[in-house]
């Protein structure tokens, strides 16, 4: 079946930890502007990956605790608010999946719709029984309305499935343009979206303080909060 034309996202961006960097949250792999990479303080083994969590969940909260505290500190930048603009303008042809568990993209005012979070949301808690979800705000130890599976944080951790993948990948095969920014190409299936992008025609542009993985038409180097709304001002016209 087709896809409806004016519905259908033309202008997808997969946005990693780098476009958080400048508003002050940390990335995964490298030390930006001087300040601690994640994995280089904790061990992907114990927070990331459901074996770590088995074996220590009360370490695994309070990680994922003191990361929703970071988060609520920090403020989208302009890399975000220039994604949020170019929605307003273009509406339904935008669409930002994230790798990033925070909520900076929604609170630059992107709506809903134009954003998937593909590696979940530190805002909600999810039943690892019923897969029901709750406010990470207000979250014990058991479901409420199972009452019997174990909540957890709501994010994709390594071994997996990430979220909404048909979803995205049917959106990565109809872009003309696909954008990766401050995404380190490390991680799987992410990283492998490029080269959807690529196999069906689209142009595939990269965003980041250094050239990744080399499968991008074109490289444009600098921070996130220079290069994306230099990008968008170009798309808007
Ligand atoms: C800036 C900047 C500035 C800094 N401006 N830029 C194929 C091959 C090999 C392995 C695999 C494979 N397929 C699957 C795997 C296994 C695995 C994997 O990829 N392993 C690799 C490490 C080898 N993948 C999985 O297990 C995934 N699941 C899966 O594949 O399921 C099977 C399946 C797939 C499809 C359909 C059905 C089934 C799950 C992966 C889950 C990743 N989870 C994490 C944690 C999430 C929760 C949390 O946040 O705690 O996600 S890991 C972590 O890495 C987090 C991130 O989203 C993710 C990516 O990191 P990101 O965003 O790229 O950050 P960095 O730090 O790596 O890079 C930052 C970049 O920014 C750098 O490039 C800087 O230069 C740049 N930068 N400042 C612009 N100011």
């Amino acid at each position: 079946m087709g896809h409806d034309m004016t519905t259908t996202p033309r202008f997808v961006f997969l946005t990693g930890a780098g476009i958080s960097a400048e508003s002050g949250i940390p990335t995964f792999r490298t030390p930006d502007g001087g300040g601690p990479a994640m994995w280089a303080e904790h061990s992907v083994d114990d927070v990331a990956t459901p074996a770590g969590y088995r074996r220590n969940r009360n370490l695994v909260h309070r990680f994922y605790q003191e990361r929703r505290e970071a988060c609520a500190a920090a403020e989208p930048n302009a890399a975000h608010y220039a994604l949020a603009a170019l929605a307003a303008a273009l509406g339904d042809k935008v669409l930002v999946v994230t790798q990033n568990v925070d909520d900076l993209h929604e609170r630059a005012g992107l709506p809903a719709r134009n954003l998937i979070h593909m590696h979940g949301a530190l805002a909600t808690a999810i039943c690892a029984g019923c897969r029901h979800r709750v406010d990470a705000g207000v979250y014990g130890d058991r479901c409420p309305r199972c009452r019997d599976g174990l909540l957890r944080p709501d994010v994709v951790w390594f071994g997996e499935r990430p979220y909404e993948m048909p979803r995205i990948e049917r959106a990565v095969r109809d872009a003309y343009l696909f954008v990766a920014v401050g995404t380190s190409g490390e991680v799987y299936p992410a990283a492998g979206l490029v080269d959807i992008a690529r196999v069906h025609g689209a142009s595939t542009v990269e965003l980041n303080l250094q050239q990744t993985s080399g499968l991008f038409d074109e490289t444009r180097l600098g921070p996130a909060s220079r290069t994306v709304p230099e990008l968008v001002k170009n798309l808007i016209g």
